[in-house]
């Protein structure tokens, strides 16, 4: 029931009553993962509606406010690393992109796993992502596009990346990204979900 309740407040972008409902279920004994990827299959209804034109841009926009709620609550529970012990990871949803659902929620993860994230946002042009890369310390770069007219943008990003021919590794990932994307644009390596970024992460690093 609360799980329910959690799904169905998302997906109708009901942002004020999210809280109580994912604390309830936190009470209520379901555990913060099921939660969270609760809340992941309400935006994949979202989605679906987006798509079959049941829905519209506003209406993906407040169900994305709804689960940004949901995650903020849900974060303590989440979070479990010492900080920044790993070291640098920089983060950001490549330029022409406007998602970051995805790109928080491995955020939180990589530094729930112990390393200290600069997250440069959303739409984050290749020169930002260098400069950025380019600091003391980075261990990791970690760049998310979700949508399939970003992929380009998200191949530019790498190559510059790895010309610059500093010792980070590249991480790349987000819905339309696949394992032989990753390999064709020369990616140090690529996961789909937000839970195994930060194990990748973490096995980059050692
Ligand atoms: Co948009 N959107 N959107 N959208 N949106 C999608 C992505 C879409 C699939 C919907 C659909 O048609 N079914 C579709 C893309 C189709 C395609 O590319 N083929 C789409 C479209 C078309 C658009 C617009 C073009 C719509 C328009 O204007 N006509 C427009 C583009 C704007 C732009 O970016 N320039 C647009 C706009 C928006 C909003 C702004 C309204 C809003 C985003 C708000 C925000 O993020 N703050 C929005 C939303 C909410 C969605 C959906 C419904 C939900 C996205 C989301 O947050 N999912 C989405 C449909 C869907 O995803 N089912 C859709 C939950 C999130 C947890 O998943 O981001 O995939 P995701 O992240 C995952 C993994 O991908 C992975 O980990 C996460 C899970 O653990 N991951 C990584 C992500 N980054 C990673 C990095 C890694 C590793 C893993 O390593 C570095």
């Amino acid at each position: 029931m609360s799980l329910e309740n959690v799904k169905d407040l998302v997906s109708r972008g009901k942002a004020k009553l999210i809280a109580a409902a994912v604390t309830e279920a936190v009470e209520g004994g379901c555990a913060a993962e099921d939660i969270l990827n609760t809340m992941i299959g309400a935006m994949d209804v979202v989605g679906e509606k987006f798509k079959n034109g049941e829905i519209f841009v506003p209406e993906m926009l407040i169900a994305a406010k709804a689960m940004k709620k949901g995650v903020e609550v849900l974060k303590p529970y989440l979070a479990s690393g010492a900080a920044g012990a790993l070291g640098k990871v920089v983060i950001g949803t490549v330029a022409g992109d406007l998602h970051d659902i995805g790109k928080n929620l491995v955020s939180m993860m990589i530094e729930s796993a112990g390393f200290e994230v600069v997250d440069l946002g959303v739409d984050v042009p290749v020169e930002k992502f260098v400069e950025a890369a380019a600091a003391d310390g980075v261990k990791i770069v970690a760049c998310s596009a979700l949508l399939t007219t970003t992929m380009p943008a998200l191949e530019a990003t790498v190559a510059a990346l790895k010309a610059a021919g500093k010792d980070y590794k590249v991480m790349v990932g987000g819905a339309p990204i696949t394992q032989e994307f990753a390999d064709k644009i020369g990616a140090d390596a690529y996961t789909s979900d937000a839970a195994s970024a930060a194990k990748k992460a973490k096995e980059l690093a050692a």
